[in-house]
């Protein structure tokens, strides 16, 4: 019985204790603006005008979970981490060599990129923030920014409703 009085009391505590911190709603839609900082020389705010106005590419990639081919417009990531004066080509040698690149989602997903396997004088990983799909602005469950990593054969680093890239160094 004191058992049976001992559980009540810990399934009270625990319902308490939930009701005292709901847990927060999971974003259905990104930021209307994503930022770029972290070790870089210059933080940016990239607004989706301030896409428009960059370097932009088109790209055709087969949507493995989707299972169709799907068109993406957008800027290179290359290109806004030059923007924010991060290293690129000769410059990634040495301590760069252990930089990574994170990008959160407005839902707190994470992914992370090796620096070096983002620049284009290592490979062609044509890495692209995206805003538009098969012509027309993301869906607001996807957008308004989403990164899409070309070559790799499974979508796991494509992030949707982009929020921020932080440049960062693992010590050594
Ligand atoms: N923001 C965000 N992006 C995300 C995810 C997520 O949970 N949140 N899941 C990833 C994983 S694991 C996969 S497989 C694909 C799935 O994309 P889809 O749901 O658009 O098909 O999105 C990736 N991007
Ligand atoms: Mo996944």
């Amino acid at each position: 019985m004191r058992r049976i009085a001992f559980l009540a009391t810990l399934l009270a505590a625990c319902s308490f204790s939930f009701a005292q911190q709901p847990a927060p709603a999971k974003a259905t839609s990104g930021p209307s603006e994503f930022k770029i900082g972290g070790a870089v020389p210059t933080p940016l705010r990239v607004t989706a005008e301030d896409l428009k106005k960059m370097p932009r590419k088109t790209l055709r990639v087969d949507n493995a979970h989707a299972k169709r081919t799907e068109v993406y417009e957008g800027v290179p990531l290359e290109v806004l981490l030059q923007k924010a004066g991060v290293p690129q080509g000769e410059q990634v040698r040495g301590p760069a060599m252990t930089s990574y690149v994170l990008v959160e989602a407005a839902d707190d997903y994470h992914v992370i990129f090796s620096l070096a396997e983002l620049d284009s004088s290592f490979q062609d990983s044509e890495v692209l923030m995206a805003d538009t799909m098969d012509g027309v602005p993301l869906p607001t469950d996807q957008g308004p920014f989403k990164l899409v990593a070309p070559h790799e054969k499974r979508p796991a680093r494509w992030v949707r409703m982009v929020k921020s890239i932080t440049v960062g160094r693992v010590a050594n």
